[in-house]
């Protein structure tokens, strides 16, 4: 049974609700997993009679190497879900009770269209009472900001600034490196030191973890640096379980020891990096002692780090980072990864192929946003930029001359605020204001979408076209429809398009041919002439043209074309130029009524929310759980299985005790992103965390949350 590539998919302009859809078979569709994961795995759907009865890792991608998740491979579950809304609903009871009744695809996109013209048609301050919130519930670059993008540029509503996972860390990135650039992950596969560092691979980031893996059985020391003994620190050879958002204070610490030792390479800090004196400076005050207390780890363990590290350098072996961006959801994110991205320079690790650090790939990978998205239809108009770990806050504010206009309209694509930002109180309180009206397009009925006033139906990968990049290797992928849009579902795309029609001919600025490009165009529009799409749609993916070794002669994508220790541009904006340890806004011990941390990484059968509504992947999760150290359960005469409130100021949140070796003292662990509506008391770990933000990027500081923890007695 071949691949299905070529058949009646291509070429041909389509309308993009009425795809070509192989009839006999069983036929090989050729995907690309959509969610917000390094991996992007290259998917192969198997359809037989316009049903996918299986979709499975490709075996010729060799990332994916035929292998996917537990989650991903069972996509049909989700797909061929009784709960997938097939039709446009419309509410029919009051706001957040998640009534709806069913109602034409017509009607729905008259009365949307209808309200989103009467705030736009107020002028262009009005107009930004309008909010486009989406984010990451496909990756794909078709389905998240094309279509959409240019709809939202051309109505003149709110920008939206979209830092809820990544912006700390990715500028801090931007301020080192230059970019989010970084070693091409399968040379870590030849690396002989490898530092995991805020990352549950294992969860997170399976296909690495087979490259860690091949380094390991060839000799590789493996370390892991988190908060929590987590599935991929286990099977570490050594893990360092530092407090949440001390990892500035660990990285400068090893500074401190590369130099006390010497086992720099003055050679390549010389020739390719900016600003060594200055971090020399800043270094030498972060001693192993001072950091130990910081991080509540032993000196030991920070010397010999250092010396794993130094030695490397020593022998002229590869050392790789695995940097993920769970270090970065604290205060102190930006700097944290500041701090570790200068280390693979001071042992001129870049120098090899398997040396260097990785965090993100998805700055080297050339996509046409212009195109894709448009801002030129803005024509000259500004609108405010709202941050979407606020939204809390901004959909309760009123008008003001700072802010603008309140909020009036929000439309969520691909996310599902009420669940994963941070604040739920707020979130929720703002979702039920009775005079927002929302719609949301959705596969299901999320949290998000009960407080809807039309939830639209829309397709899944396995039913619309899409390209993708990775931010965990380097390899653009095409994404082709398998089966049909099941019941009445249709592409993001399409919805935006059809809306665009509906707004035209009252704003004749919609009559544009943008809003009637297809997503097979747009599709090759995304990297215009940087791919060759035609081997695309043959293959299903592409690896982009780049050096095994790219800074390995420095060549860095900064300004100064250097590694930059010290930053001129942060300086500029008031900040800091050099890294350093910023505590968190809720450091542990800084509070004797709130003196756990909590973090909240992902839980390995989800995705964020994504999954939680899958059956036989929250059979395996159980129900919502708070992991915490025997100690600080004996403490609350809590045991295991325990039912408890989890509480500060901002909320609470009911959960099960899980008395676990997982947790060190101090650091409780409220694991994934549950539906709120699937969890115990209707709430879910949010309900903790704040809308403060970082220190760079604006983002989102979901494990800098203090909280305490009781038992319930009845339940
Ligand atoms: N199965 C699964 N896979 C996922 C996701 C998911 O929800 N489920 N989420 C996806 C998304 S959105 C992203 S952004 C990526 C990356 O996802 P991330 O959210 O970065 O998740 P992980 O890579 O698992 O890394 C989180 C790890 O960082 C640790 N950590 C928490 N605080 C700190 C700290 O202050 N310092 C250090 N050193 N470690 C800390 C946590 O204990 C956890 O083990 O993964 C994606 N992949
Ligand atoms: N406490 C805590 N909160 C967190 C995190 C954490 O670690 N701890 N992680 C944070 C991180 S890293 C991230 S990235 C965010 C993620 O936040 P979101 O990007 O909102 O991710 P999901 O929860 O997966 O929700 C995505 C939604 O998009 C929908 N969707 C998927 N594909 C499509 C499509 O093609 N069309 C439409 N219309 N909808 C689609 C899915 O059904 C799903 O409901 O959450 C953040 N929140
Ligand atoms: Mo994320």
């Amino acid at each position: 049974m071949g691949h299905y590539y070529a058949t009646g998919f291509t070429m041909t302009p389509m309308r993009d609700s009425n795809f070509p859809i192989p009839v006999a078979g069983p036929v090989n569709v050729i995907g690309a997993c959509p969610h917000d994961c390094p991996d992007t795995c290259s998917l192969i759907t198997t359809v037989q009679d316009g049903v996918a009865t299986k979709v499975h890792g490709n075996p010729e991608h060799p990332h994916t190497d035929g292998a996917l998740c537990a989650k991903v491979s069972r996509y049909t579950e989700r797909t061929y879900h009784p709960e997938r809304i097939l039709h446009p609903l419309k509410r029919s009871g009051p706001k957040g009770s998640g009534q709806f009744e069913r109602v034409s695809w017509e009607s729905a996109l008259v009365d949307i269209a209808g309200r989103l013209k009467t705030i736009a048609a107020r002028g262009p301050e009005a107009a930004q009472a309008i909010l486009p919130y989406s984010y990451a519930g496909t990756m794909g670059l078709v389905q998240s900001e094309s279509i959409a993008a240019r709809f939202f540029h051309q109505l003149g509503a709110s920008l939206l600034n979209r830092t809820i996972c990544s912006t700390a860390g990715g500028e801090g990135l931007v301020q080192t490196l230059g970019g989010k650039v970084g070693m091409r992950v399968e040379f870590f596969a030849e690396s002989k030191l490898i530092i995991i560092w805020g990352s549950n691979s294992i969860t997170s980031n399976l296909h690495f973890w087979r490259y860690a893996q091949v380094a390991k059985r060839n000799g590789a020391k493996l370390i892991c640096i988190d908060p929590r003994k987590s599935e991929t620190a286990e099977k570490c050879h050594e893990h360092i379980a530092l407090l949440p958002g001390t990892d500035a204070a660990l990285a400068l610490s090893m500074v401190h020891e590369l130099i006390a030792n010497d086992w720099l390479d003055h050679d390549y800090i010389a020739l390719y990096t900016l600003g060594w004196e200055a971090l020399r400076n800043r270094a030498m005050q972060w001693p192993p002692e001072r950091a130990a207390e910081v991080c509540g780890i032993s000196v030991e363990q920070i010397t010999a780090l250092a010396r794993d590290y130094g030695h490397c350098m020593q022998r002229g072996e590869p050392a790789a980072i695995r940097m993920n961006y769970g270090l970065q959801r604290v205060k102190g994110g930006g700097n944290a990864v500041r701090a570790i991205a200068c280390l693979p320079a001071l042992i001129g690790a870049w120098r090899h192929r398997a040396g260097g650090v990785l965090l993100s790939s998805s700055g080297l990978f050339p996509v046409n946003r212009q195109a894709l998205q448009r801002p030129d239809l803005l024509a000259g108009r500004t609108p405010r930029t709202i941050n979407m770990v606020t939204i809390g806050d901004d959909l309760l504010r009123g008008a003001s001359p700072e802010f603008g206009p309140a909020i009036e309209a929000v439309v969520v694509y691909n996310s599902n605020p009420v669940a994963v930002a941070p604040d739920s109180s707020k979130v929720v309180a703002g979702f039920a204001r009775e005079d927002l009206f929302t719609v949301v397009l959705e596969h299901f009925q999320t949290d998000t979408a009960d407080y809807a006033d039309y939830i639209l139906p829309a397709t899944t990968q396995l039913e619309h076209w899409d390209v993708h990049l990775s931010y965990g290797h380097t390899d653009v992928l095409l994404n082709r429809p398998a089966i049909a849009p099941a019941g009445e579902s249709k592409p993001n795309t399409q919805i935006f398009r059809e809306l665009a029609a509906h707004m035209a001919p009252d704003d004749t600025g919609f009559l544009d041919p943008c809003f009637t490009e297809s997503d097979e165009r747009l599709c090759r529009t995304a990297y215009g002439p940087a791919i060759d799409f035609d081997r695309l749609l043959l293959q299903g993916f592409a690896t982009l043209p780049m050096a095994d070794a790219p800074f390995a002669l420095g060549d860095f994508p900064t300004p100064s074309g250097r590694c930059e220790f010290f930053s001129a541009r942060l300086q500029a904006q008031g900040q800091d130029g050099l890294p350093n340890h910023v505590p968190n806004h809720e450091a542990a011990g800084s509070s004797a009524q709130y003196p756990l941390a909590m973090i909240s990484p992902p839980a390995r059968n989800f995705l964020n929310s994504t999954f939680v509504n899958v059956k036989s992947l929250r059979a395996i999760e159980g129900e919502p759980i708070l992991e915490m150290h025997a100690h600080d359960a004996l403490a609350r005469a809590i045991q295991a299985g325990d039912v408890v409130r989890v509480f500060n100021p901002r909320g609470e949140y009911l959960c099960r005790a899980v008395v676990s070796k997982r947790a060190r003292p101090g650091v409780v662990h409220g694991l994934g992103v549950w539906w709120r509506k699937l969890g115990l008391a209707g709430t879910n770990v949010n309900e903790l965390t704040s809308q403060k933000l970082t220190d760079m990027g604006a983002g989102p500081t979901f494990y800098d949350c203090l909280v305490e923890v009781a038992l319930v007695r009845n339940l």
